[in-house]
């Protein structure tokens, strides 16, 4: 069934598609940079509130395992991996929004700690596509608490990889969006209104 992508009313959020978390990145999601070509006909699909996230730690975030965290240093604000991915086409993307940017906070949702929630607010959006990196962190957790802030959520099941620490994670993340009545639906099914 297509799905027509409303420029008044929807917003794409694209989760933390940067350099680490590419092949070659210190917290490589496997095939992580296949989502590039999928986000970029999205980002050009319509005229519409298109969002990026992105990991913005500190060099001693609690989530590095030197303080005793589980993930090896990543996203480090300002240096190459915690740049966005080469070939995501920026200049379509309105507005950056920076999460987990302090010492002591993890974040893996674009709308803890950060202004997501009322920038879409006050836009109007009412239904928000989300896809990127990765499946059973940032995606999900960005999804879940968009549901929480009473928005529609579509993720592009094309346009999101899992890091997948535990087999059976990419489909867990899946099976818990489907619950909390978050649709997934392949990039093909996206058309424009206009
Ligand atoms: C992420 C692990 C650590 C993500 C961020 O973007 O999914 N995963 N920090
Ligand atoms: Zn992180």
């Amino acid at each position: 069934m297509p799905i027509q992508v409303d420029p008044q009313t929807d917003a794409l959020i694209v989760v933390d598609v940067q350099r680490d978390f590419c092949p070659g990145g210190a917290l490589a999601v496997p095939h992580g940079d296949d989502v590039v070509p999928v986000i970029n006909r999205l980002l050009g699909l319509t005229d519409w509130l298109t969002v990026a996230t992105r990991d913005w730690h500190p060099a001693d975030h609690c989530s590095f395992t030197a303080q005793g965290g589980i993930w090896p240093p990543h996203c480090v604000a300002g240096t190459e991996g915690a740049a966005f991915h080469p070939a995501l086409d920026q200049p379509r993307i309105r507005t950056v929004v920076s999460k987990a940017v302090t010492r002591d906070a993890e974040a893996y949702s674009g709308f803890q700690g950060t202004d997501l929630a009322a920038l879409l607010a006050a836009r109007g959006v009412r239904r928000v596509f989300v896809c990127g990196l990765a499946t059973d962190y940032c995606v999900k957790a960005t999804a879940l608490d968009a549901r929480r802030a009473s928005l529609d959520v579509v993720v592009i099941e094309d346009a999101v990889r899992g890091v997948e620490v535990k087999p059976g994670d990419c489909v867990k993340a899946i099976d818990e969006m489907r619950a909390s009545a978050i649709v997934l639906a392949p990039s093909g099914e996206l058309t424009a209104l206009r």
